[in-house]
């Protein structure tokens, strides 16, 4: 597609990746290390390590950006621990000084297709992607990712059609009557405020791909901001150019 893009590693106790690494927070520091010579837990070395970087060397982050230029669309694989977007500033923290910095920052949360298996899980999902947004103050894309899985693909159709009554009722007579208020509460804020959409990511469907790439692009305004570039111009001029993609089409416009 043409994109500048590089991907970055926030995740100090990643193990092995399947994609190449332009920025690897574990050349700072590691969770393993931490627990050795600290003799701290995986959470607290976590911590740690994110509070290492976020409050002491940002720098290293921001000087490595630097060095690939303007115009980079920079892929950020952040840790899956909630506790990190949940009460922790540090994230937020991060994703402000970027922004300070001038990047434009979108968050997407990856939430497992599991969590549609069950109506209860499907719930606790929305609260923590909505504890994320509030928390991180970004704008926000929540993505079912792995939907591969899912063998029932019409759970896939009715996603956001968002049904709070049958919901509550589903919910209810599996919690005892003393939770019933609280559902109650739960289901009508998520569906009130609308603020909980799911974006259904299958990696062997690259609609679904588009999909999600498109709302990031909106949020960060992408194409607003893209220069046009000489070889798009190329493109253009070539008519007979089966590879032509929307993206220059985008670029002219
Ligand atoms: N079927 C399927 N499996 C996937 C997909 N993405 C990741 N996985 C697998 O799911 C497992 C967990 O991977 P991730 O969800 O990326 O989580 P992680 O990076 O290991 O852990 P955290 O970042 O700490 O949450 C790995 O075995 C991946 O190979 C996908 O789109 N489809
Ligand atoms: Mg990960």
């Amino acid at each position: 597609m043409k994109r500048n893009i590089r991907v970055i590693n926030l995740d100090p106790a990643a193990e092995s990746f399947s994609y190449k690494c332009d920025i690897d927070l574990r050349d700072l520091i590691n969770v393993k290390d931490v627990m050795e010579k600290l003799k701290y837990g995986p959470n607290g070395a976590l911590i740690y390590c994110m509070e290492y970087l976020v409050n002491k060397h940002m720098n290293w982050l921001e000087e490595q950006m630097s060095d690939f230029g303007d115009n980079v669309y920079f892929l950020i694989d952040c840790p899956g621990q909630l506790e990190l977007y949940s009460h922790y500033p540090l994230m937020k923290d991060l994703t402000h000084r970027l922004r300070k910095l001038g990047v434009n920052v979108c968050s997407v949360f990856c939430l497992d297709s599991t969590f549609l298996q069950e109506q209860s899980k499907f719930i606790s999902g929305c609260v923590l992607s909505l504890a994320s947004m509030v928390q991180l103050e970004l704008s926000h894309i929540t993505v079912l990712t792995k939907c591969d899985l899912i063998e029932d693909k019409t759970l896939l159709e009715n996603l956001n059609e968002f049904d709070a009554k049958q919901i509550s009722m589903d919910l209810n007579p599996m919690m005892g009557k003393n939770m019933s208020k609280l559902n109650e509460a739960l289901v009508n804020l998520i569906d009130n405020y609308c603020l909980v959409d799911f974006f259904p990511f299958d990696i062997s469907d690259e609609d679904s791909i588009n999909a999600v790439l498109y709302q990031a692009d909106n949020i960060l305004q992408y194409y607003d901001n893209q220069e046009p570039r000489e070889d798009n111009y190329q493109d253009i001029d070539n008519t007979n150019n089966e590879n032509t993609n929307s993206e220059y089409n985008m670029n002219f416009i």
